[in-house]
């Protein structure tokens, strides 16, 4: 088996304008393959650590220069010679180098970069395709059917400088559609939405993930929104296409209260507790993820009381694709579903580690993408690779298109195996 010869990192920009790293890993026999990792906007504080040099006079301290060294000059040297199919070693050596519970050494960003290109090139030295390869890491049964893709239409908190509270405003197809159906129906009502504010003269900016971003009054005139370009575009509403919440509440605690539009008065948990049981009524909510703060598990309990049966409780920032935040979240009973990022733990086989004790407890995996994006389309083929029930990558636009329309190919791919 060919061996790896180099591993080499640059930095580059996301979609956000801001800088990442990408890292290319050549064999013996000259195969090569590239990634770059996404960065999270609203981070859950538990995230593995995302290393920026903190040098203010490049890009305001947001540089990746020293986890390129890292890739360099401390990684790169490690995994020279070694086998590019023994992921598992790839991993272990980079989290051996780092040492630390957090990747604060080395940086989640520069080992992701190495892993997930690692990952890619054992596909190609393997002639598989890339959510085959994964497949091998993976117990449970995955890699036969497409997960269900959610459309961020509506963007607000800290994705958006616009009114909207609530983070991502989801449409979710029926889990009969297709794939090809379902990014049908998320494109034509990501049209008429824009329509509809165009006709209200609202803003049709866009935001982090190409979403809008209009100054809605409330929350619910958000949901309502969306509701209506569902219609306009010609499917049934809670039939053809549903709605889901990313709350990401932690971006609008205030001290121990939550702070939002729809109301002139904070909301205790109690009382947004209260507040999304009339929303999931009202609007047929299937999903909300991140419905409290990462800390406010009085918040969690009471959702999971009284919500769970109805609707889809996620957690991201909660979660942080981290197995001991997962075990407490299990331990809680607070959740029925859990955001995979694999730039929140740091590499592939431990994301894929966290993905497998989530299923197995019986949770609904969720493979997601981050507010800063690069072209690159791995967690696509991750996502399938590991059975994921859904995918959230986005808008149906701008450079967030590159991992849906990959799940077109990805389709086709599965029939012919
Ligand atoms: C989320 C993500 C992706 P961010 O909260 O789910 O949509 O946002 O990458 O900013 O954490
Ligand atoms: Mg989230």
């Amino acid at each position: 088996m060919p061996k790896i010869k180099a591993v080499k990192a640059r930095e580059i920009l996301d979609s956000r304008g801001n800088p990442t790293i990408e890292t290319m890993i050549t064999l013996s026999n000259e195969m090569s393959a590239v990634s770059s990792v996404p960065s999270g906007v609203s981070k859950g504080s538990f995230e593995a650590v995302e290393l920026r040099d903190q040098d203010q006079g490049r890009f305001k301290g947001m540089g990746v220069l020293s986890a390129v060294k890292n890739v360099n000059e401390l990684i790169g040297p490690k995994l020279v010679g070694m086998d590019v199919l023994d992921q598992k070693k790839i991993d272990s050596s980079m989290m051996e180098i780092d040492g630390t519970q957090n990747k604060a050494k080395l940086g989640a960003n520069s080992m992701l970069s190495v892993s997930c290109a690692a990952v890619k090139l054992g596909a190609t030295a393997s002639s598989l395709p890339l959510f085959l390869y994964l497949k091998q890491f993976v117990q449970s049964n995955s890699g036969k059917k497409l997960p269900i893709p959610m459309f961020n239409l509506l963007e607000g908190g800290k994705h958006a400088g616009a009114s909207l509270n609530f983070q991502e405003f989801l449409l979710i197809p029926a889990s009969s559609k297709s794939y090809p159906e379902s990014l049908r129906i998320g494109s034509e009502a990501y049209q008429s939405l824009k329509q509809i504010l165009f006709d209200r003269s609202e803003s049709t900016l866009l935001a982090d993930e190409g979403g809008f971003s209009p100054n809605l009054a409330t929350n619910q005139s958000g949901l309502k929104t969306i509701r209506e370009a569902i219609e306009h575009a010609g499917f049934s509403y809670a039939y053809d296409a549903f709605i889901g919440l990313d709350v990401a509440a932690n971006s609008f605690l205030d001290g121990n209260v939550y702070k939002i539009s729809d109301r002139s008065v904070a909301y205790d948990s109690q009382d947004l507790g209260e507040f999304y049981k009339v929303l999931v009524t009202d609007y047929s909510l299937i999903y909300i993820e991140d419905p409290f703060s990462e800390n406010d598990l009085k918040g969690w309990k009471k959702i999971a009381s009284d919500l769970s049966s109805k609707v889809l409780i996620v957690g991201d920032d909660l979660t942080v694709t981290n197995p001991y935040r997962l075990q407490q979240a299990l331990e809680n009973n607070v959740v029925g579903g859990i955001i995979i990022k694999p730039n929140q733990i740091g590499t592939v086989t431990e994301a894929i580690a966290v993905s497998e004790i989530a299923k197995f407890k019986g949770l609904k995996i969720v493979v997601s993408h981050r507010g800063g994006e690069t072209m690159d389309d791995f967690i696509a083929d991750f996502a399938v690779g590991i059975g994921a029930d859904y995918v959230k990558f986005g808008a149906p636009a701008r450079e967030r298109v590159v991992k849906y329309n990959r799940l077109l190919e990805i389709e086709e791919e599965l029939k012919r195996i």
